[in-house]
């Protein structure tokens, strides 16, 4: 953008021709005070504002960057001050116009306060769900664990036949799956990942996978229909049980703090062989007994064993060579005992208020 002088001629020639810088700026000066006695909306004073002082392409920025290069060496000094000057001068007199034309909108509509702060923009939160899953994933990565995801609606093999349930399982039945057209279903469990990394990768494998799932359960303060879970799982060749209980005691000192104590329970999951379930000490009462413990001064928290060599085959694995452990719990459950929340379904109402108080 460059500017004309009344004598048709670009400024930045008359510049180099000797002209002086003074007389020049002082012509600019009342080329914008002209324009300045036009602009009468906060409109039009938002429009000078961008004309003269925009970064880019204002008409300030671009005459500097050509007078300053026209000028002859000895008046460098001289045209670089008088741009400070007007710069300051322009950017006083913008903010005085678009006072005044606040003002005078103020007067012309007298129950509009033009100066009042706009509507508040509705600030989201991070869920206590993504918050506990991203405690969870900065102590497994260190580790050595990737972090996968895969799809919510699974097919029949996945969900179920790969992970060793029976055809008769209660979990197969309607009351527990959500069935959908042409034989898919909701994942019940994150576990159908799991089958998909041991068939496509080689082992070792050390893998944190996490999602929803979906039961056909009736909602109440400790049941949804749609909830998150999280499984971390290593397959290598000579993986024990005491791999899986050092892995697990070092997660829950982590998460529920350094006092935590596991005591592992012996269990049965259809895709994992032994099993156990594991309480760790009260966070709450420290073992002492409470109501959130239910005066045991335990909590179960998660699920666990090692991999069923059925389930190794049914991957594509040969479980003379491999062995594997497996994990699980619900993050929303961990949410709920990490920031003492007493209703799951408080966290699906998606009131900010709630979800504010986490961080
Ligand atoms: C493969 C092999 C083994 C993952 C495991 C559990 C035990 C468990 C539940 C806790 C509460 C799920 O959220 S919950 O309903 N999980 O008890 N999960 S072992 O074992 C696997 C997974 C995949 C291929």
């Amino acid at each position: 953008m460059s500017i004309e002088h009344k004598t048709g001629r670009p400024i930045d020639e008359l510049i180099r021709d000797g002209e002086d810088p003074e007389l020049l700026y002082a012509e600019l000066r009342s080329a914008f005070e002209q324009e300045r006695g036009k602009a009468s909306t906060p409109q039009q004073g938002q429009a000078l504002r961008d004309r003269w002082l925009g970064r880019r392409s204002g008409l300030l920025s671009a005459t500097n960057d050509h007078w300053l290069k026209a000028a002859p060496r000895e008046l460098k000094p001289v045209v670089g001050k008088l741009q400070n000057l007007l710069r300051r001068e322009i950017e006083a007199a913008v903010e005085a116009a678009a006072r005044a034309a606040v003002e005078e909108q103020a007067q012309a509509e007298p129950d509009l306060d033009a100066t009042l702060p706009g509507p508040e923009r509705a600030c989201g939160a991070i869920h206590p769900v993504r918050l506990a899953l991203e405690e969870v994933l900065d102590i497994f990565r260190p580790l050595g664990y990737s972090v996968a995801e895969g799809p919510e609606i699974e097919t029949f093999f996945y969900n179920f036949e790969a992970l060793n349930f029976p055809p008769d399982h209660p979990a197969v039945d309607e009351m527990d799956t959500l069935f959908l057209n042409d034989g898919a279903l909701l994942r019940t469990h994150t576990s159908p990942c799991q089958i998909r990394i041991m068939e496509s990768k080689r082992p070792p494998l050390r893998y944190v996978v996490h999602g929803k799932v979906y039961r056909n359960d009736t909602p109440d303060a400790t049941h949804s229909p749609m909830f998150h879970q999280l499984e971390m799982f290593a397959v290598d060749e000579s993986i024990t049980f005491g791999d899986l209980k050092g892995t697990l005691e070092h997660f829950v000192r982590c998460f529920f703090g350094p006092q935590t104590q596991a005591r592992f329970r012996p269990s049965f999951f259809p895709f994992t062989e032994p099993s156990a379930e594991v309480d760790i000490t009260c966070p709450f009462c420290s073992r002492s007994g409470c109501r959130i413990c239910k005066q045991t001064g335990f909590i179960e928290v998660l699920g666990c064993g090692m991999i069923d060599p059925n389930v190794l085959r049914n991957a594509g694995l040969d479980p003379q060579r491999y062995q594997g452990f497996a994990a699980g719990f619900g993050l929303d459950r961990f949410a709920m005992l990490k920031y003492n929340i007493d209703d799951i379904l408080l966290m699906y109402q998606g009131d900010a208020r709630f979800l504010r108080q986490f961080r």
